[in-house]
């Protein structure tokens, strides 16, 4: 970070739940398919985090948390202002284009959990107060951030994989991400696909009625990663498909259970930062940052108790 550092004066906070749970509940998250199961576990994990986090939780927050929250429920995905400047935003995109802390895997630039922590502005990004209290009001808990990537999509091969395949993300029991690009993206410059409304179960339902198919079929498309599913989708979802193009500077939080993916681009290459939001640390997941956790929490941030929460797998 570029940001001058405080002190936090606290060591990191860990919940009871996760304490107790922490890895277990990770492998109970990816067993547990039911999708209204899963939202009974998440509100009971919900509840744990609200009596154990150490400060008074907010649930009520002003009109636009409030607006944010309630796009994300119902649509699963809303476009959220990213409070950087279009000069900040360009200095992030320079940091980047200018680190070779990257791997390429397939047709995919990605960048060391090393050289995003290291990023400017991003912690401002990710810890911004109105979409901090937007999550924390769509989870029903305060959110942990557990992990923060970049990485470049390259328009070198026609043929889809990895993200670029329609999938559901299966990463806690709720969580949700935030997409920020940092190049323009049109149609053709692989923008993310989001399917609206298909993390909602009672959608999803009368989706299947309206395409005349077996409504039992319900089951199979909450199976998992939903990977298998991916060619009947666009058949299924038709007009809830939306392909999220904009500017550099874009920014959106999803709640990656519904289906995504990104498109394959075939002009130029994107670049994109982004950021996991979930209820519960799990040790598996953040350890990758814990060698190249902040010496403190950066001074450019609101210092407020939810974002000392949200940032206590990446400050030690
Ligand atoms: O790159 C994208 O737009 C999609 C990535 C993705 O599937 C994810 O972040 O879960
Ligand atoms: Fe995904």
């Amino acid at each position: 970070m570029d940001e001058k550092s405080t002190k936090s004066g606290a060591a990191p906070i860990t919940t009871e739940i996760e304490s107790q749970y922490g890895e277990f509940l990770w492998v109970v998250n990816k067993l547990v398919l039911d999708p209204e199961t899963r939202d009974k576990i998440g509100d009971k994990i919900a509840g744990m985090i609200n009596a154990s986090c150490g400060f008074a939780v907010n649930l009520v927050g002003d009109e636009i948390v409030a607006a944010l929250a309630a796009a994300l429920k119902t649509e699963g995905v809303a476009f959220f202002p990213a409070p950087l400047t279009p000069h900040e935003r360009d200095e992030v995109r320079v940091y980047f284009e200018s680190s070779n802390d990257r791997v390429q895997n397939n047709s995919v630039l990605n960048y060391s959990a090393a050289a995003v922590m290291k990023a400017p502005h991003l912690w401002r990004l990710t810890t911004d107060p109105t979409l901090l209290e937007a999550i924390q009001v769509y989870l029903g808990a305060p959110p942990t951030l557990v992990d923060v990537s970049a990485w470049w999509a390259m328009p070198q091969t026609a043929q889809a994989w990895g993200a670029q395949i329609y999938h559901r993300d299966v990463n806690d029991f709720r969580s949700c991400k935030l997409f920020y690009y940092l190049t323009d993206c049109g149609p053709d410059d692989g923008p993310h696909v989001f399917v609206k409304r298909s993390h909602d179960p009672a959608h999803v339902m009368s989706r299947l009625v309206a395409a005349g198919m077996d409504p039992a079929q319900r089951h199979g498309l909450f199976a998992g990663s939903g990977r298998h599913l991916a060619p009947h989708i666009e058949t299924v979802f038709g007009p809830d498909v939306t392909e999220i193009t904009g500017q550099a500077g874009t920014c959106f939080v999803e709640n990656t259970y519904g289906f995504h993916r990104a498109k394959v681009p075939t002009r130029q290459p994107r670049l994109l930062v982004q950021a996991l939001y979930s209820l519960i640390d799990y040790p598996h997941r953040t350890k990758i940052f814990e060698a190249h956790r902040l010496a403190a929490m950066p001074a450019a941030i609101a210092q407020s108790p939810l974002a000392r929460y949200a940032m206590r797998m990446m400050v030690r």
